[in-house]
C-alpha cells in the first residue's frame, strides 16, 4: 500500500468502514524511519475495492497508546486514526472487549469477567469511533461497522446522523438469550446494535439469537428475521466470511511454495504423515484438545513418532490478558511433555511454534501437511480451514474440523468432530490420517467447488447488496459512489 501522506480528513465519504484497527500498522524501517504498511489479513482484501478509489473511508485505531496521527490517504482511502490512551487500552480492547465479551460470546469457554469500569470506558471509546465517523460520512452515506469492540456505535451514529445507512457485522459467534443474558449490560449492546439497518452474523443461528433477544428482552415485534424498532425496520442475516480464494490457490501453488514443501517434509525428517494446525493462541481454538488426542494415540501405539509428526503454529496474541498467559502454559508444558516422552534422536513427536509465520510459509505447511486439525470449542468462521482447502489444488490432504467452527457448516466434507469428545477427535484423526487417496480427493474437490462459490468478494458484495435492499425498504438503490 503505497502513500502516507498527511492531510484533510475527507469530510464527504460516501463509503465509511468503521473497525477496531486501521488496516495498516506502523513500522519502522532498519535507518529509523517509520512508515504505514497494509495490515496483512482478509478484511482489508475484502473492504477495499468498496472504499478505495471513490473517496471512502475507514475510521479505526493505529494499534498504538498515546496520540493518534492525522489522518492520511493511503491506498485510495482517507484513513482516520481514533486516539486511545493506555487505560483505554487497558479497559476497552483488553478488559471489555477480550476478556468480558470474547470468552462470553464464546460460550464461557473462559469465565467473562464483568467491571463497570471496563464498560464505562468502552462506552467511551464507543461513543469516540461514532463522533470520527459522524465527521467523515457524506450525506446520506453507508457506514459498515465491525465486530465486537464497537456494538454501541451503530446507535450512537444514528442518532448523530439519521440520515446515514448503516451495517453492522459481527466476526465471531453470538450467544443465545440464556448465556448473553449474563452480561450486566445487556440491553445496551442490543440497543446499539439496533441503530443498525442490517446486522450481519456468520451463521443463522446468531442471527436467529439476536432477534429472540429483541424479542425477549425489548418486547419488539419481529416478522422472520426482521425486528421493527423505532418506526424503523433491522434485518438480521447469516453472511458466512470467506477468504480471497483464487489467490490463496495461487500462492500454494506458485513454485517457491512447492518447492518450499518439500523442503520442509525434508527438514522434518521425511516423516510418513505431517499433522498441522495454525492458530492464534486463544483458548477457543482447542489446541490442547488436539495436543491430548496426538498424545494418546502415540500412548496407544496407534502413532509412531517421529514417523508421525505434529506441527503446530500458536500465533501469539492478547499477550497481556491473563486468560492467555494462563493457557500458554499450559499448551507449552503438554509440547514438553509429549516430546519427553516421545521424541527420540532421531527427532522431536511435535514441532511448535510460537511466533507469527510468513504467510508463503504458511501456504507451504498447508501444502505439505496430511492433515490439516481444526478444533475449536467455538469459532465464528475459522479462516484456517478454508485456507487449507484452497491451498489444496493438488487435492491432497484431509481437514478434521470441529462441528463449532461456523466453516463446518459450509465444509460438510471434513471429518467433523466435537472436540469435548477425546475419544472421537482421536477416531477422526486416524480415520483421516488412513483415508485412502481417491477418497481424500472427492472430498477435497466438492469443499474446493464450495469455496469456489462463495469467496471474500462474494461474502462483501451480498453484505452490501443487502444492506441497500434493506436500507431502501426492499427496493434496491445505487449508492452514489458505491458499487453495489
Ligand atoms: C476472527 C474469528 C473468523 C494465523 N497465524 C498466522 C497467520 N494467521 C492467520 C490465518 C487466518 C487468520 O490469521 C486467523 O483467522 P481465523 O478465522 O482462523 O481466526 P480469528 O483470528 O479468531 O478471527 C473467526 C474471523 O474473525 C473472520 O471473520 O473466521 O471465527 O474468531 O487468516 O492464516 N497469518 C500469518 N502468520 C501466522 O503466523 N501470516
Amino acid at each position: 500500500m503505497a502513500g502516507n501522506r498527511a492531510g484533510e480528513v475527507r469530510a464527504e465519504s460516501p463509503v465509511v468502514v468503521v473497525a477496531n484497527r486501521l488496516p495498516v500498522d506502523q513500522v519502522t524501517d532498519p535507518d529509523g524511519t517509520s512508515r504505514w504498511q497494509r495490515s496483512p489479513g482478509g478484511l482489508v482484501t475484502a473492504l477495499e475495492p468498496f472504499v478505495a478509489g471513490r473517496g471512502g473511508a475507514w475510521v479505526g485505531w493505529s494499534g498504538s497508546a498515546g496520540e493518534a496521527p492525522e489522518p492520511f490517504e493511503s491506498g485510495g482511502m482517507s484513513l482516520v486514526p481514533v486516539e486511545l490512551t493506555e487505560d483505554e487500552v487497558d479497559r476497552y480492547y483488553e478488559g471489555m472487549s477480550n476478556a468480558s465479551l470474547w470468552p462470553l460470546y464464546h460460550d464461557v469457554v473462559e469465565k467473562p469477567e464483568y467491571h463497570r469500569t471496563w464498560w464505562d470506558t468502552y462506552v467511551q471509546v464507543n461513543r469516540r469511533f461514532a463522533d470520527r465517523a459522524a465527521e467523515v460520512a457524506a450525506e446520506g452515506a453507508i457506514v459498515w461497522v465491525h465486530d465486537y469492540q464497537l456494538q454501541l456505535v451503530p446507535a450512537l451514529l444514528r442518532q448523530r446522523r439519521p440520515d446515514l445507512t448503516i451495517g453492522f457485522f459481527l466476526h465471531i459467534p453470538f450467544p443465545p438469550y440464556e448465556l448473553f443474558t449474563q452480561l450486566p449490560w445487556r440491553t445496551a449492546i442490543i440497543e446499539g446494535l439496533l441503530g443498525a439497518d442490517l446486522v450481519g452474523f456468520q451463521r443463522p443461528t446468531a442471527a436467529a439469537n439476536f432477534v429472540q433477544l429483541a424479542r425477549r428482552l425489548h418486547d419488539l415485534p419481529a416478522r422472520g428475521n426482521v425486528i421493527e424498532y423505532e418506526g424503523r425496520s433491522v434485518a438480521a442475516r447469516a453472511f458466512p466470511i470467506s477468504i480471497d480464494v483464487a489467490a490463496f490457490d495461487r500462492l500454494a501453488s506458485s513454485p517457491e511454495v512447492l518447492a518450499r514443501a518439500s523442503e520442509i517434509r525434508e527438514e522434518l525428517g521425511n516423516p510418513e504423515k505431517i499433522i498441522l494446525g495454525v492458530d492464534r493462541l486463544d483458548y477457543t481454538k482447542g489446541i490442547g484438545v488436539r495436543l491430548q488426542a496426538f498424545e494418546e494415540l502415540l500412548e496407544d501405539g496407534i502413532l509412531e513418532a517421529p514417523q508421525t509428526v505434529l506441527v503446530q503454529v500458536a500465533t501469539p496474541s492478547r499477550e497481556r490478558v491473563e486468560h492467555y498467559v494462563h493457557m500458554r502454559e499450559q499448551i507449552e508444558q503438554q509440547v514438553g511433555h509429549i516430546n519427553g516422552v516421545f521424541g527420540s534422536i532421531a527427532g522431536p513427536a511435535m514441532h511448535y511454534f510460537n511466533q507469527s509465520m510468513p504467510r508463503e510459509e504458511l501456504a507451504a505447511l498447508y501444502r505439505v501437511a496430511d492433515v490439516m486439525l481444526v478444533t475449536p470449542y467455538r469459532d465464528g468462521m475459522n479462516l484456517v480451514a478454508k485456507e487449507y482447502v484452497a491451498a489444496r489444488g493438488d487435492l491432497g490432504g484431509t481437514l478434521v474440523l470441529s462441528e463449532f467452527a461456523g466453516a463446518a457448516a459450509e465444509l460438510k466434507q471434513a471429518f467433523l468432530v466435537n472436540p469435548h469428545d477425546i475419544a472421537g477427535v482421536k477416531n477422526q484423526l486416524v480415520r483421516a490420517l488412513r483415508t485412502e487417496p481417491a477418497e481424500g480427493a472427492r472430498r477435497m474437490r466438492a469443499m474446493r467447488r464450495h469455496l469456489a462459490r462463495n469467496d471474500l468478494e462474494h461474502w462483501a458484495s451480498s453484505f452490501f447488496d443487502a444492506l441497500l435492499m434493506q436500507a431502501s425498504g426492499g427496493q434496491e438503490r445505487a449508492p452514489e459512489g458505491a458499487q453495489a
